[in-house]
Order: C-alpha cells, then structure tokens, then sequence
C-alpha cells in the first residue's frame, strides 16, 4: 500500500494546465477507506478557485482561441491521444484507484479500460457531430448547426471516480466544450492524474479544469456560476435537487442529473437457477453495492425463491471480502464512516421490520469501512431496505407471484435508472422490459453499459442521458439558420 502512495504526483488545482495553490493555501485531507487513515493533503478548492478556473474555461472557448478554431477532427485526435495516455498509465492509475476509493485493483483496471473505450468512441464522434438542412416553408433555406453549449461544470461521485470523469470529459470534449471537474472529496487523486495527462496530450490551456474540493462550497460555487452554461452531475438525489436550484438561483444552466436508484431485478420460475443466482448476485455485490444501478430488489417468483434464497446465500458466503490489493479478493471497504454508518442502520431496519438476516449484517473488524456481504429474504415493498438506496453490500430478496403484479411493484419507487429480468420466455422478457419504467432494461444480463448505449433515469433518478451519441445532447446547442433566397428553385 505504501507503494501506492508513492506513486501520488498530483495534489493541487490543475487550472490553465498549471497546477497550483487554492486562493485559500487551505488543504483537506483524503483518507484511506482500508483503515481512515490520511492518504495525503489535496489543496482545497472554494468559491474563488472555481472562480478562477471558471474564467480560465470562458477564455479558452471564446471565439478565436486555439480551441475553437480547432479542427473537429483534430479534437478528435487530441481526446484519442488523451486515451492513449491513460492506456500507458493504466496499471499506475489503477493503483491510485484503488489506493483512494478501495475497490479491488481488477475492478479499478476495468473501469479504467471501460473508460478508455468511451474517450475513443467520443474522439471519433468530434467531427461527425452536425445539423441538417431543413425543408423550411417560403423562400428560405434553413439550416441547423449544433454548437457547443460553452463552459461545463461537472460534478462527480467516488464510486467510480475515473469512469465518472470521463463519462463527462468524453462528450463534452467531443462537443468542443471547456470544463471544470469537482470530483468528490473522497476520491481526488486519480483526477489530477488525470489532469496531468491532459496536458501531455497537448489540450490547449483552459480546456479542462480540475478542482478538488467539498461539495456545499467548491461544488455549490460551480453549479451556481453565472459564467456556466452547464453542469453535468452525479450522485445522490437530494443534492441533484439542490443542483436544479443552484441552476434556477443563477443563469438557467442546462442541467444533466444521474441520480440513485433501486433498481428491481426480477427473476422467473422458469430461469436457469444458477445463471439466475449468479447475476443477482454480481448486480448488486459489484463496486460493494456502491453502484447507482444495484440490482437493489431481487424480486424471485414463488416456484423457485427457498431455492434462491438457499443458493444466493452459498454464493455470498463465499464473496472474499479484505485488503482491495489482494488479488483473491472481490470487495473492499465502502467509501467512508458516513457510508458505513447508513449501510449499518439500513441493515438494523430490516431487521426490525421482519425482514429474516440470511447472512452477515454486520461491520468486519473495527478498521476500515469493512461490511459483510448481507442477504435479506422475506422482504416486503414496505420495508426502509426496499424503499432507501442502500449503496452497500446488501441483498434484499422479496416473492412474487405473476407478471402483472410485479410490474406494479417494480414501478413502485420513486426512481427509475434500470431493471433487470431473467426467464427464458420472450413474452414475458419483452412485456416487462416495455412496462417497466427504468432507462437501461436488461434481459438475461446485468449492468451491460458500453460506450455506444444511452444511460440515465427516468423519474428521480435523473434527467439526461450519458453515453452514447444521446449523450452529445447535453453538450449542444441547436442553432437554426434561415437564409432568404430570391425564390425556390
Ligand atoms: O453523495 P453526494 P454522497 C447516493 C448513495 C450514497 C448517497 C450519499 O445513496 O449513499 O448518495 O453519497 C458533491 N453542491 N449516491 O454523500 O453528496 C460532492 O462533493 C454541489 C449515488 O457521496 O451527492 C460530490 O462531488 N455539489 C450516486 C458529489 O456531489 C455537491 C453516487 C456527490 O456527493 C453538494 C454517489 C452541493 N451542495 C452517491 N453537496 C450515483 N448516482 O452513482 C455535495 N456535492
């Protein structure tokens, strides 16, 4: 772990490709979920940094500079290059991941090789973005052009720090946008690396910010920037909400929102058992629960659910939980104390309200963040562990009867991000996948999120769509041009 630690080069603000100082000198620490322990000082960015980095993003897409007279295909390169890099660092980078957030070094070097591909799919994208020509009435012709909708702030979570980053960098870049990224307080240091490896690439200066920093102050300053135009956020509901405000308090800013979820996976009489197990499994034990799109409601049919529960509690018990650097294990510690503590109050509320602990439920150890990989059976929709987004390594597994009931049950939440189903009968896979109200449906499989296809909430769990060329929406505008002609031809 000390060897991770050494790799750290990166701690300041990076803002005009410089790093550098907060206005403040003020530092916060980042901590290392295996034990709490401080990993190292990052400068602390406030009101003012933002301030700075948001005008070192409005200078660099004024008209005119570098950027904007840049090529659409040159863009393209410059974000390949970008890919390239990261490709070069990969097994460093995945160290620093795993250093800061405490997900296993394979699972880091996924998101990381998953993250290249979407920088390599928005680099080919730069110059295929363009409008039409517009069969308009009278004589004029008409045309759109789709610009970039300027200055981005982004705002992401610790879960997936480097996938959350280039979520937003890819599109943004290819749209020919500048850009100033929070990443969470928890996670910052692969964001600088990050950082350092835009400049390599050769991004003109201004470009890409990066400023760490606490949400209510760095984050809060960003959303609420009158020189803005956008702010693209992940993370939970409540201050997705806030977001909006931020965004009416100031200039209307467009605003993109991926948000928390409890997401239904439904499981039929007729699937293959283990299969079935097995994807209930990895949907919601992957990333320790701590994924947006946790299949967090196992919905079994009653013809197969002891065998199930039976089956989903083996495979539980021998999920490897320990040191993130080990390469037998397959879950870390969560994020954090705030974490750790609503993941230990959610598992006593089960509890409490009848729902049968199969196995773990409790934290491991007294260091670190450690939680043992739970299964709850005989849960009902009532319950707070099917109701709350839990964001932990916790299996809450209720009955159902027929199809139509649990559509209604499904739907029954507040969110809406995805949804998974698993039988053999295609009537059944394609009337539940149009019904339910979810944007990523998947049949037979979970969490298949590729570079190509559009990902994001219906209802409270968001508004937009990342990935995907969908994606490039957020990041434009629509300009309608009509010149007048002598007459039509
Ligand atoms: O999220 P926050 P937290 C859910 C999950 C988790 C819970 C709390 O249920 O247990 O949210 O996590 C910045 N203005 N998700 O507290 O606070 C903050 O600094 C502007 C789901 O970590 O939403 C960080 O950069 N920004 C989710 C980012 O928002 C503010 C991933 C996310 O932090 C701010 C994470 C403010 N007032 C949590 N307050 C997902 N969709 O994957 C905070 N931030």
């Amino acid at each position: 772990m000390a060897s991770a630690a050494s790799l750290i080069k990166y701690t300041k603000l990076f803002i005009n490709n410089e790093f550098v100082d907060s206005v403040s000198k003020k530092t916060f620490p980042t901590l290392n979920p295996t034990n709490g322990a401080k990993i190292i000082d990052i400068s602390e960015g406030d009101k003012e940094d933002i301030d700075k980095a948001v005008q070192a993003a409005k200078a660099a897409f004024s008209r005119g500079a570098p950027w904007r007279k840049m090529d659409a295909s040159t863009r393209g390169k410059l974000i390949i290059k970008l890919a390239d890099l990261i490709e070069r660092d990969i097994n460093t980078l995945a160290k620093l991941e795993t250093l800061d957030n405490g997900k296993p070094l394979s699972d880091s070097t996924l998101d990381i090789q998953c993250s290249i591909d979407v920088l390599r799919y928005y680099g080919g994208y730069c110059d295929k973005i363009h409008g039409n020509t517009i069969p308009a009435d009278g004589d004029c012709l008409s045309l759109t052009r789709k610009e970039p909708v300027g200055v981005v702030g982004q705002i992401i979570p610790w879960n997936y720090p480097i996938m959350m980053q280039i979520w937003k960098w890819g599109p943004a870049l290819a749209a020919g946008c500048t850009m100033v990224l929070k990443p969470a307080e928890q996670t910052p240091i692969t964001a600088l690396a990050l950082a350092a490896l835009v400049k390599e690439a050769g991004f003109p200066p201004g470009v890409v910010n990066v400023v760490p920093g606490y949400g209510p102050t760095a984050g809060a300053a960003l959303a609420l920037h009158k020189d803005v135009n956008k702010v693209a956020f992940t993370g939970s509901t409540i201050v997705g909400k806030k977001i909006m405000e931020y965004s009416a308090q100031s200039n209307l800013k467009r605003v993109s929102l991926e948000l928390g979820g409890k997401s239904p996976l439904v499981v039929f009489n007729d699937a293959d058992l283990d299969e079935a197990v097995e994807i209930a499994h990895n949907a919601i034990f992957g990333n320790h629960g701590q994924n947006c799109c946790a299949g967090s409601r196992t919905f079994v049919q009653s013809g197969i659910y002891d065998a199930f529960v039976q089956k989903a509690v083996q495979k539980a018990k021998l999920r490897k939980v320990g040191d993130p650097f080990d390469p037998n294990v397959q879950q870390g510690p969560q994020i954090d104390k705030p974490s750790l503590d609503k993941i230990l109050r959610l598992i006593d509320s089960g509890k409490k309200e009848g729902a049968k602990l199969e196995i773990g439920g409790s934290r491991i150890g007294t260091e670190g963040y450690f939680v043992e990989p739970t299964v709850f059976s005989n849960v009902t929709d009532a319950m707070s562990i099917a109701k709350e987004e839990i964001f932990g390594p916790v299996q809450s597994i209720l009955k159902f009867e027929t199809l139509e009931e649990v559509i209604e049950r499904a739907n029954d939440t507040y969110y809406g991000l995805a949804a998974g189903v698993i039988t053999k009968n295609i009537d059944t896979a394609l009337t539940f996948a149009q019904a339910v109200q979810a944007g990523s449906v998947w049949v037979n499989c979970y969490d298949y999120i590729t570079p190509q296809t559009p990902f994001g909430g219906y209802k409270m769990s968001g508004i937009g769509r990342e990935m995907g060329a969908e994606s490039l929406d957020a990041y434009v505008e629509t300009k309608t041009i009509s010149i007048k002609l002598p007459t039509k031809v």
